[in-house]
């Protein structure tokens, strides 16, 4: 049976927009898959350590028959192929993939948590996730809209490619 399934991009390393790009088509090439939907690209501010570049951000929306874990191994393929290199927690990234969503399932093992523990206070997820599902109910947490009322501040705004030349 296949599942609608919320992934979160970011990056903040070596062209965001083309890593972005890259993983998107990663995705939309995964077997048993496809990609329903994807936000704008989004500026953001860093959560954690100030001392790294700006953040580029997306939330898409996938239709997948891979398991949650077979889905979560096949993200991480797609961080190693781009070259994921962690530097130090909460620091800089190449390519970061996160299950935020799986159909309405709850999901705690030890590999994965579903809903994204962190989503609930994350700005550079929330506002990308409401762009493409609005008035979405994160299971345990609220809509997406209210989640939004409650951050103090926003610190993401719509990237927009000045030059669409530039960024092929
Ligand atoms: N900050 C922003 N703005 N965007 C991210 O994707 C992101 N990812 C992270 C940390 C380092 C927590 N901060 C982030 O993993």
């Amino acid at each position: 049976m296949s599942e609608r399934v919320y992934i979160g991009l970011g990056s903040n390393l070596n062209h965001p927009e083309r890593q972005l790009n890259d993983a998107l088509q990663a995705l939309a090439a995964l077997p048993d898959t496809r990609l329903l939907m994807q936000s704008r690209f989004y500026a953001s501010k860093p959560q954690g350590p100030q001392d790294q570049p700006d953040f580029m951000n997306a939330v898409c929306l996938l239709e997948t028959d891979l398991s949650p874990v077979a889905l979560l191994k096949a993200l991480q393929q797609i961080e190693q192929s781009q070259g994921r290199i962690k530097k130090r927690h909460w620091g800089e990234r190449l390519i970061d993939l996160d299950i935020l969503l799986y159909g309405d399932q709850s999901i705690q093992t030890a590999e994965l948590t579903v809903p994204h523990k962190e989503m609930a206070t994350r700005d550079f997820v929330l506002l990308p996730l409401a762009e493409i599902s609005p008035g979405r109910v994160i299971p345990g947490m609220g809509s997406v809209e209210t989640l939004i009322a409650q951050l103090e501040q926003t610190f993401v705004v719509p990237w927009v490619a000045l030059d669409s030349n530039q960024s092929a």
